[in-house]
């Protein structure tokens, strides 16, 4: 392994799981160290956010080169490590990745469930939060843009935590998505697309799903027979064991 090839992430988070996913559905897996960091801490500090401006996990690095973002990280795999299986610039798999990115988890789990539920707690370490993000800002004036774009996605979480409708509109749209799912799954013999076997979106979809049925509802799946049948059969593949055995 070269020592500048790391994948960084947060083993909790749906899309670092998504992110190892990917490596392990090309093979490559053993060609990047995983690197935990600490959320809330490495993921805003300078060295990070010069990484990736968003300060969100995962970010590969590849010979010192750093990836932000699943995506990308799928469309640079496919053009460094042949041969492609990702078709991740077909616009009918993109599409359907930004879908299933859509889907925001950690509204649902940790989200303002009801209108009358308390959330001063979180608002107030999210206000912490965010002045740490801005003292970094100052005190690092060459990465002024950077934080910008942080500070951006900052006050996009803090909605999600704290917004009740914000809540609600995420809870339906899984729920339209999962419906979707189960039909598009039934219309196309068990694919998540016609016409074609595997692709980026399938590390997507099997991600999320292992990451709801684990940390949201087991029995998320129980009426939706396609969606079960298609998880359990990307589950019982070696890239989806290799990834979530190893971490
Ligand atoms: N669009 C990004 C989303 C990444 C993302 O949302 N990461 C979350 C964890 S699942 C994160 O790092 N959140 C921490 C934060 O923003 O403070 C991708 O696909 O890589």
């Amino acid at each position: 392994m070269t020592q500048s090839n790391i994948l960084y992430y947060n083993p909790g988070s749906v899309f670092s799981n998504v992110g190892v996913l990917l490596l392990c559905q090309k093979g490559v897996q053993d060609q990047f160290e995983l690197r935990p960091i600490q959320m809330g801490v490495d993921n805003i500090a300078p060295w990070y956010i010069k990484l990736n401006p968003k300060g969100q996990v995962p970010t590969l690095v590849h010979h010192g080169k750093p990836v932000p973002d699943t995506l990308a990280i799928a469309k640079y795999l496919d053009d460094q490590f042949k041969p492609s299986i990702f078709a991740a610039d077909d616009a009918q798999v993109v599409a359907l990745i930004e879908r299933w990115r859509q889907v925001r988890v950690l509204s649902l789990l940790s989200g303002k469930k009801t209108a009358s539920q308390d959330v001063a707690q979180m608002a107030s370490t999210l206000e912490n939060s965010r002045r740490q993000v801005e003292e970094y800002a100052k005190s690092n004036p060459e990465l002024e843009e950077a934080y910008k774009v942080r500070l951006d996605v900052h006050d996009d979480r803090s909605k999600i935590l704290i917004d009740h409708d914000t809540y609600m509109a995420h809870k339906e749209g899984l729920a339209r998505l999962l419906e979707d799912t189960e039909k598009a799954l039934s219309d196309n013999d068990g694919k998540l697309l016609p016409d074609r076997d595997q692709s980026a979106a399938d590390a997507y979809a099997v991600g999320i799903l292992h990451w709801l049925k684990s940390k949201l509802d087991k029995d998320i799946l129980k009426s939706r027979p396609w969606t079960e049948r298609y998880f359990q059969e990307q589950a019982a593949r070696s890239s989806f064991i290799n990834a979530f055995n190893k971490k």
